[in-house]
């Protein structure tokens, strides 16, 4: 049996195939998050960049240093492990090649650990963070970010499950060897690749993290 006109259709549409598997489209933007909201001080707040930099020394930017770095944009999806995904978001902010140009890390350097307020953190391999696509995001089709979705920094990494993004982001660490973030210590997968279903550590081959 050949396909329905409406089906052939919908198969070409754009957007029908962006899903990743096992994922349902949501409309809105669900808060989702563990722990409070942090409130967000001006005065204090710092972006650090620490570990193993090339030169050595951490780098380190206030509120205003931060905002006025060079700017990009993406327009780009969010999908979460519990399954919803959010598609076509415009992403503006500090993309994190700007980040890596500004502040280098040091040659031997295989994996950030992203640090968020209350200690939240999620590890990624250099190559993830490094993605063209991934923006330190500071607003979304316009508009600054709202508390609760991250303001004033949150990471987006399109191609990653979406807690490998953290809200309220405060620093990264170059690290020469990997190690688990938050998530990835208590069940979640150490890369998490959402187009192949990367959701639980259980699922890792060798090789994709550190023991648990
Ligand atoms: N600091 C922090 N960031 C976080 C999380 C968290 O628990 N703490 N959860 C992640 C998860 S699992 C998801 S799905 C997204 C949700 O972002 P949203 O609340 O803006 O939809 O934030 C991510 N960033
Ligand atoms: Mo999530």
């Amino acid at each position: 049996m050949g396909q329905s006109e409406n089906e052939q259709a919908r198969a070409l549409e754009p957007g029908a195939e962006e899903l990743p598997p096992g994922q349902r489209l949501q409309r809105g933007w669900p808060v989702l998050h563990y722990g409070p909201v942090p409130r967000f001080k001006p005065l204090t707040w710092e972006f650090q960049v620490f570990g193993a930099t090339a030169s050595g020394e951490k780098h380190s930017w206030d509120h205003e240093g931060f905002m006025t770095l060079p700017r990009s944009a993406v327009t780009a999806d969010l999908h979460c492990v519990t399954r919803f995904s959010m598609l076509g978001s415009r992403w503006g902010g500090v993309s994190t090649a700007t980040v890596l140009e500004l502040a280098p890390p040091a040659p031997e350097v295989t994996h950030v650990m992203v640090w968020a307020e209350y200690g939240f953190s999620s590890n990624l391999r250099l190559l993830d963070f490094a993605d063209d696509s991934a923006i330190f995001a500071t607003h979304r089709n316009g508009d600054p970010l709202t508390v609760e979705h991250g303001f004033p920094v949150r990471l987006v990494v399109p191609h990653l499950y979406a807690w490998k993004g953290p809200k309220w982001v405060r620093g990264i660490e170059y690290m020469t060897a990997d190690r688990r973030g938050f998530w990835e210590e208590r069940g979640y997968h150490n890369i998490g690749d959402p187009w192949s279903e990367q959701r639980y550590s259980y699922q890792e081959a060798p090789g994709d993290g550190p023991e648990l």
